[in-house]
């Protein structure tokens, strides 16, 4: 299928229009299934983030997006959705060109989920409330006491190239359903569908210089956006690395700040599991979007008695995989994003068969064209490099386990912590192990990815905070106490 889609203007969009970087600067976007560019992009500077804060602070604090009422503020975000739902074939194409996602998962996944979390928060904008208390007197003055929920202000949103649309729409439908302003700085290798949601928005009727995009370096507009004292919260899907740094930088500052840092999520397999219907689902949590995906279940942790049927499965899905383009409805695995990534995907296979891990299927790069890799399966134990790195690839390791009580310490011996799946049918063991999984979400008989009507965040590397759902809305808000003296 040849790819159709429409290319947004790849200017900044600061203050409800297009722009070039003040000092001209661009970059390539190139195509990763084959290598060519398809569209030249602005990158901001430092100044044109300072920019961008300012406008939005300007927005903010005109009134007229955050003391607007909660409904229309709801409506323009419900006709959001619509329109990209109306648009979600060139979106889909955008994102597939871009980064090689399978054009079917875009089109009938990604965006429609985009849409959905700008639906979802449309409903909250009207919602916003704070809690009332009955207090004893104090002293002579009897009192009463409330809660307000403000909008925190202006919220910087860095994110990454796996799944731009819907991450956006993650960070910046609660945010401006709150009331906030949002400046965004979307990845360099998948800025198109954000400048495209921009527009969108527009046509939605947001006014001017509550939604902003900069584009550009990470390094360069990243880092000024992250340290920029006009923000009042800044959150960030990506790597730890700048992770740290970010959450350093917000620490300096007194902003708030939320962090979706990836995981290495374990799926545990216990001797009972019904293999036939969990075998889908543990390979989907390793080989969908090509392993990109931070709620990946990359350490497959398997009973000792079932760990033959596991591999074999794993393998039998890797050779029936079809590694292509990303376009035709034939393939079941796109490229990945970037050459820098096929190369750290490489790096890991040779570090797992140079550690002495058995591979049992792929491993190698597909064709000289195009960033293609194979479904890859390893045997081995949790102590690998494969086992305890991101490798944002499609590598699984199936480690065996003797008892449950040693699947969850497996489970747990991880910097990361931000999901978990667990594959039986005994509930008072999926009850047993719940609580003892350092996660924010755990799986049962399944794999998935994040609905937005429930909270999704990490422990420990892999992050702090919580996105989507209520506690998703409230991040965006500061609660204010008020005592009433009567
Ligand atoms: O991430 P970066 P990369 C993990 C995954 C992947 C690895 C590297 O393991 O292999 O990170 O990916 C911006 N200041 N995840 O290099 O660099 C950057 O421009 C401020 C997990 O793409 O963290 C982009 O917009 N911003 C993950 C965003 O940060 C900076 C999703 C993420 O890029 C910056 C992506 C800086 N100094 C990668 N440097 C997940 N949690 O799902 C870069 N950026």
């Amino acid at each position: 299928m040849t790819p159709t889609y429409t290319l947004p203007t790849g200017r900044l969009f600061i203050g409800g229009t297009h722009r070039d970087a003040t000092d001209g600067a661009t970059y390539t976007s190139i195509n990763p299934a084959t290598e060519e560019p398809i569209a030249q992009i602005a990158a901001a500077g430092a100044e044109d983030v300072d920019r961008a804060v300012r406008i939005a602070r300007d927005a903010f604090e005109s009134g007229r997006w955050a003391t607007m009422s909660g409904a229309q503020r709801g409506q323009i975000l419900a006709r959001a959705a619509d329109l990209i739902e109306q648009d979600a074939g060139n979106l889909a194409a955008l994102e597939t060109a871009e980064m090689g996602k399978l054009y079917s998962h875009s089109v009938d996944g990604d965006i429609p989920a985009a849409a959905a979390t700008f639906r979802h928060f449309a409903g909250w904008a009207d919602k916003l409330s704070g809690r009332t208390a009955m207090l004893p007197d104090f002293g002579p003055q009897p009192r009463f006491g409330f809660t307000l929920r403000q909008p925190l202000g202006v919220v910087g949103a860095i994110t990454p190239w796996n799944n731009p649309a819907v991450i956006a729409a993650w960070k910046s439908a609660p945010a401006l359903a709150a009331g906030c302003t949002v400046v965004i700085k979307p990845a360099e290798d998948a800025a198109l569908s954000t400048l495209r949601l921009a527009e969108l928005l527009a046509e939605a009727g947001l006014p001017d210089g509550v939604f902003n995009v900069v584009p550009g370096l990470g390094e360069v507009a990243g880092a000024a956006l992250a340290r920029h004292p006009g923000l009042d919260k800044i959150s960030f899907t990506g790597s730890v690395e700048v992770g740290k740094q970010i959450g350093s930088l917000a620490g300096d500052n007194f902003r708030k700040v939320t962090l979706e840092l990836g995981g290495k999520a374990p799926q545990l397999v216990l001797a009972d599991a019904d293999l036939e219907q969990a075998m889908p689902w543990i390979a989907m949590g390793n080989f969908y979007h090509t392993g990109q995906v931070c709620a990946a279940g990359t350490r497959v942790l398997v009973h000792e008695s079932r760990v033959d049927e596991v591999v074999e499965g794993l393998a039998a899905v890797a050779a029936s995989s079809t590694v292509g383009d990303p376009f035709d409805a034939a393939s079941t695995m796109g490229t990945v994003v970037n050459d820098r990534q096929l190369e750290r995907i490489l790096g890991y296979v040779e570090a797992g068969r140079r550690e002495g891990a058995k591979l049992v299927a792929g491993g190698n790069r597909l064709g000289e064209r195009g960033f293609y890799v194979e479904p890859t399966v390893f045997v081995g134990d949790n102590d690998l490099t494969i086992a305890r790195e991101e490798i944002f690839g499609p590598v699984a390791t199936v480690i065996p386990f003797r008892d449950n009580d040693e699947a969850v310490r497996l489970a747990n011996d991880t910097k990361y912590g931000l999901n978990a799946m667990i594959y039986t049918q005994n509930l008072s063991a999926t009850h047993r192990i719940i609580p003892q999984l350092r996660v924010g979400t755990v799986w049962v008989n399944g794999w998935g990815v994040p609905d937005v009507s429930l909270p999704w965040g990490g422990r420990g590397g892999s992050g702090i905070g919580r996105e989507l759902g209520q506690s998703g809305l409230e991040a965006y808000t500061e609660e204010k106490t008020v005592y009433l003296g009567l």
